[in-house]
């Protein structure tokens, strides 16, 4: 049974790569996505190794002169996807890649751990760390930027401007943000998605509308970063971009280690350090026993737990006291018997709603990341569950985008399955923990 499951995986990477790159989804996600790309490398390097480092390699090099890592490179022409490069228009920056057109923003830095896992991964690790080291410089010049340019209170905590920043578009999170933005203008915009996709899963038009507003704030500043942190209505601490950041500085740090380069880990150590204790002090909820979003421009953190808001198990960041009232919170909410693991946002929260993108629904790249970090400290129990659970998940239904966490669905016929099909990242990841 695992054996089919592992080569229909092995046929969806094969299928959604481009020569160079893999799409996260036929149609609906027709370019190469950055998160998406780093956790493809990791599915494909138990594949070909060599086609891993091609899909970090064609990310990267579309690296803009200043350290950022845009989160879409159009590397082709596609008409099955909005917004694309004519609207983004990232030339508009002075330092965005000359060669490939992209998008302004960028994803959660996810790039620092790939490495690792494909080092832990690679048959030859002589040769793993040669490529690591090629391109190991490229990864600390983002965090550099990240650090230096959106950190404004230095308190070792980046901010998000756009809710496609996060990975997680249309959580509930960002409820509160869109109502303090009632004054916007009314856009047309032909969306693309919901050709592909049924509108009911998806994000509404009227979100779709502050999406792109967004994007105009930031254009009209031409995408420098000290504009948009002076006029977007939309600055967020977010727990998994920035436990994505410290994992990836641990990571880069143990890198540099085994390179025999000693020359930036203090800095990474600094970095790191910081962003452990914020996360800890000014993001962790006692009483929801989770890690919550930070809304910097208005000044108060939003008191609703997503996947996200568990995702710092990642990295090092909870210590004995987080640990505990994490899986208070977790066994409480998350873990209970009529749901699959893991929801995408609290399922006892009147927000919650299981088919619609990331409002409920599981997503196969949360659970291995709380997969991983389960077992990083020490909960094994609790990662197994969810191991089996995205298995069964899979092999039930298919390799779904993403899935309706409860285990009874009403209507007979109806599957959990939502969103694209023969998803990347679902192929790719799932390779991993059977792998594991
Ligand atoms: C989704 O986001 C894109 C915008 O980036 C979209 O909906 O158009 C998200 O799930 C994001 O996390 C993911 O990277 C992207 C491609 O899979 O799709």
């Amino acid at each position: 049974m695992k054996e089919t499951l592992v080569e229909k995986a092995k046929t969806i990477l094969k299928n959604n790569n481009q020569g160079g790159f893999t799409i996260p989804c036929e149609g609906l996600y027709p370019f190469q996505w950055n998160w998406d790309s780093g956790f493809i490398a990791v599915g494909l390097a138990h594949i070909d190794i060599e086609l891993a480092k091609e899909e970090l390699q064609s990310l990267l090099d579309a690296q803009w002169e200043n350290g950022f890592i845009p989160h879409i490179v159009f590397h082709n022409d596609s008409d099955s996807y909005f917004p694309g490069p004519d609207f983004h228009l990232s030339k508009l920056h002075k330092d965005a890649s000359k060669k490939y057109r992209t998008t302004g923003m960028t994803q959660p830095p996810v790039l620092g751990f790939v490495l690792q896992e494909m080092y832990r991964i690679a048959e030859d690790k002589e040769a793993t760390l040669k490529f690591i080291d090629t391109i190991i410089d490229k990864i600390y010049k983002k965090h550099e930027y990240l650090y230096n340019n959106r950190d404004p209170k230095n308190e070792g905590l980046v901010y998000i401007w756009h809710n496609w920043e996060s990975g997680t578009d249309n959580s509930p999170i960002w409820d509160e943000v869109w109502e303090t933005m009632s004054d916007i203008p009314q856009y047309t915009f032909e969306r693309k998605d919901t050709t592909h996709i049924d509108a009911s899963q998806r994000p509404s038009n009227k979100e779709y509308n502050y999406y792109i507003h967004l994007i105009e704030v930031a254009k009209a500043g031409n995408y420098e970063e000290s504009v948009i942190a002076e006029k977007s209505p939309f600055l967020i601490q977010d727990p998994l971009f920035n436990a994505m950041l410290l994992a990836s500085n641990e990571a880069l740090i143990d890198l540099y280690k085994q390179l025999g380069r000693e020359e930036r880990i203090s800095q990474l150590e600094e970095w790191t350090l910081k962003t452990k204790q914020s996360l800890n002090e000014k993001l962790f909820d006692e009483e929801l026993g989770a890690y919550m979003h930070y809304d910097l421009r208005n000044e108060k953190r939003i008191q609703k737990i997503t996947s996200s808001s568990y995702a710092p198990l990642f990295s090092s960041a909870p210590e004995e006291k987080q640990l505990k009232l994490i899986l208070e919170s977790y066994n409480q909410k998350f873990a209970t018997s009529n749901l699959y693991a893991c929801a995408s946002f609290d399922p006892t929260h009147e927000d919650f709603n299981p088919k619609k993108y990331w409002r409920g629904p599981i997503w196969v790249n949360l659970n291995w990341l709380i997969y991983k970090g389960l077992l990083k400290h020490n909960q094994p129990e609790l990662a197994n569950n969810i191991k089996t659970d995205t298995i069964e998940l899979i092999e039930k239904f298919g390799f779904y985008e993403y899935f309706n966490p409860h285990r009874e669905i009403s209507t007979e016929n109806e599957s959990n399955g939502c969103g694209g099909v023969n998803f990347s990242w679902s192929a790719a990841l799932i390779l991993d923990i059977l792998k594991a």
